[in-house]
């Protein structure tokens, strides 16, 4: 009886106690021109309203590729809050305001990769320079999730082209792999898990083109718009 009167989320949904405290973290809320419009606790962009509704935030997606351009997919580990045991792009997080100058448009996006690059796989962050972190472009999605945790981001993508030393966290991730480019299509159905609604979405729409251009990624930067998936 006692638990179920409980108040705290954690003992209601067993949260991890590491990914509970990351709920308290500050995202950016944005327009749907990204322009800043307030700040948001991480639980606050995550959480579906009751009216299905879920604030608009901030967000990166980092493709990691090594020199011979495999691309770097993870699973989620079951810790995740929001869509645990998913497959997905290298890594993915958002600016935080709680971390200097994570609010400065895309400098601000690419010291958060970094960080993340380095909290989530272990990555030195003296391996990645900001400017070998290549902005695409901005895509603006939403997705339910559970009905409970959800997304609704403009998420940068950033690309990163790099042999870099990786030593995965437990808490973030449970697996990883390099696939090659021409493995793509027969790869995924073999994943043992539901892959992530984003990279759903950027899979369905334009990785493949992004991908074959990797040695040209100027010819694909997209910087004026925010494609709407
Ligand atoms: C959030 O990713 C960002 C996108 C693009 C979905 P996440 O849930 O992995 O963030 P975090 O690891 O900070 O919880
Ligand atoms: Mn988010």
């Amino acid at each position: 009886l006692g638990r179920a009167f409980s108040s705290t989320s954690a003992a209601k949904e067993n949260l991890d106690p590491l990914q509970e405290a990351s709920l308290k973290e500050t995202c950016f809320l944005v327009d749907e021109n990204d322009k800043i419009i307030g700040r948001g606790t991480k639980m606050e962009c995550h959480r579906v309203q009751k009216s299905g509704e879920i604030p608009l935030h901030r967000a990166f997606s980092v493709f990691l590729f090594n020199k011979k351009g495999d691309l770097l997919l993870q699973k989620r580990s079951s810790n995740k809050i929001s869509y645990p045991n998913c497959y997905t792009n290298s890594c993915c997080s958002h600016p935080i305001a709680d971390f200097a100058g994570e609010e400065e448009g895309t400098l601000g996006i690419k010291k958060a990769a970094r960080r993340r690059l380095n909290y989530e796989l272990g990555i030195p962050t003296d391996s990645v320079p900001l400017e070998n972190l290549e902005y695409i472009t901005r895509i603006h999605y939403k997705d339910e999730g559970n009905g409970k945790w959800g997304e609704h981001e403009i998420d940068y993508i950033l690309f990163l082209k790099a042999d870099v030393k990786i030593k995965p966290n437990a808490n973030e991730i449970s697996e990883i792999s390099y696939v090659p480019r021409t493995e793509l299509d027969e790869y995924i159905p073999t994943l043992n898990g539901p892959l992530t609604p984003w990279f759903q979405l950027i899979l369905k729409n334009r990785l493949r083109f992004w991908w074959d251009n990797l040695d040209n990624i100027d010819e694909i930067k997209e910087h004026d718009s925010i494609l709407k998936l």
